[in-house]
């Protein structure tokens, strides 16, 4: 039930004294390998000296994506290039891509990381795991297949597109693992419905679903569609990729492989850091990475770490479901909403089908919010009356839990575009003008 017991159950003050030796190595090769770190820790005072501890990691400099940018496309890069064996680019669902290398030692800890989620999610020698996140640039697919080989699954690299094929092959060669967007898996089970296959007539037994921010309800709705438990898995790539942090099997919270990433939360603001258990960002420094090590690299995503006993016997500290990233938190007339908690509300009432987009504007100088949202086939062959009060119930639920007031629009099953990938959940037409 552990891929690598001693690390994942260490005792607090082991997993300290292994954090504390790998930070000031890092931080000393850094200091010499990257200009851009040396100019910080100058400009800031610090030496790789002053840096013997964890106690030590506020005095760091933050990295910040557009150091990236700036340093694009190989400035961050710790090791000369003939020990880098793999480039990998973010998604860039958030502007102009970056790119990232690993040595072929980076690579056995990306697979030992996503080894630990995928025996963590159950799985064996004996599973088969199917893989339909992207293989190529996105770090999903090659992340994901390097810890399945690992852990000794038989991998199917199916990557995306081709979404009947994919269910052919899922009923076929009868995989029990699937990972892929939340996002894809919901479009695999409508497609299914289409092609008249029942999830009876396939084996999936676990989903490890990650790389965009998916709610609870929304992990029922899969469950229930295909017939799996959902996992949850995290990551991104300027850190590794998929498996930072991993799901167990009581789900309260994913363990981050603290041994390879030290993770804090700060005050986005004022960048002070808050004690566990309060919400904040993210911020992971790279202990164990020998091409692209970052120092306390701002996620911009907003969640909150807990360090309490899991049932699962793991000690690793555990962050809980990011609501999302600071970029996608929307501020409505001076409300800040995630498009994930404006999931919840929907899936909760019920009657909609899980596929929704926030439309933002702005009309003289008001921000305004238009929820698109799909209906049931059912529902949509209903009375006018019950579509109307639908929408009016969905409202006044938007309204009552969120406190914004919001334009809702019914539309047709199958207007909101599907996606192989992340859903885009905001169209924000503020930023057009
Ligand atoms: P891009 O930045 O281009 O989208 P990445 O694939 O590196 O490319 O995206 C990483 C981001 O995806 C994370 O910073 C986080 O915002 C989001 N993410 C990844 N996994 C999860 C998850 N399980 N839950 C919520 N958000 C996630
Ligand atoms: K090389
Ligand atoms: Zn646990």
């Amino acid at each position: 039930m552990y891929w690598n017991e001693s690390m994942e159950c260490a005792t607090l003050n082991e997993m300290r004294a292994l954090q504390s030796f790998r930070l000031s190595q890092t931080v000393r090769r850094v200091y010499e390998r990257v200009p851009l770190y040396r100019k910080r820790m100058d400009e800031a005072g610090v030496s790789p000296a002053d840096i013997r501890s964890v106690d030590d990691l506020h005095k760091l400099p933050f990295t910040y994506k557009q150091d990236l940018r700036d340093t694009y496309p190989y400035g961050m890069f710790a090791v000369p290039m003939s020990e880098i064996v793999r480039l990998h680019a973010s998604s860039g669902t958030t502007g102009k891509q970056i790119v990232v290398g690993y040595t072929r030692k980076d690579l056995d800890t990306w697979a030992e990381c996503c080894a630990r989620a995928l025996t963590a999610a159950g799985a064996t020698k004996e599973d088969i795991i199917h893989v339909s996140y992207g293989y190529g640039l996105f770090t999903g697919g090659l992340g994901v297949h390097g810890g399945a080989e690992k852990a000794g699954m038989t991998v199917v690299p199916v990557s995306v597109g081709n979404t009947k094929r994919q269910i052919n092959i899922l009923r076929d060669f009868k995989p029990t693992f699937i990972c892929c967007t939340p996002s894809y898996a919901l479009f695999l089970a409508e497609t299914m419905a289409e092609m008249g296959i029942d999830k009876s007539e396939l084996a999936l037994k676990v989903g490890i679903f990650g790389a965009e921010p998916w709610t609870e309800e929304m992990r029922k709705e899969i469950e229930a569609k295909l017939g799996l438990k959902a996992m949850d898995i995290y990551g991104l790539t300027e850190i590794i990729g998929p498996g930072v942090a991993f799901e167990c099997q009581e789900q309260s919270g994913m363990h981050i492989n603290e041994d390879n990433f030290i993770a804090e939360t700060i005050d986005p603001d004022t960048g002070e850091v808050l004690p566990i258990g309060t919400q904040g960002e993210i911020v992971f420094t790279c202990i164990n990475k020998q091409g692209f090590p970052l120092l306390r690299y701002r996620t911009r995503d907003i969640g909150v770490l807990v360090r309490e006993k899991c049932s699962c016997g793991r000690t690793l500290i555990k962050m809980k479901k990011p609501a999302g990233r600071s970029d996608d938190m929307l501020i409505i007339r001076g409300v800040n909403v995630f498009p994930s908690q404006i999931e919840s509300v929907l899936l909760q009432l019920g009657n909609t089908a899980p596929y929704y987009q926030l439309i933002v504007g702005r009309v003289n100088n008001t921000d305004t919010l238009e929820i698109q949202v799909e209906i049931t086939p059912e529902m949509f062959s209903d009375t006018v009356r019950s579509l109307e009060e639908q929408s009016r119930n969905i409202k006044q639920a938007v309204e009552s839990t969120l406190g914004i007031s919001a334009k809702i629009t019914l539309v047709e099953p199958k207007t909101i575009p599907r996606v192989e990938g992340k859903a885009v959940r905001v169209v924000d037409t503020r930023k057009l003008h």
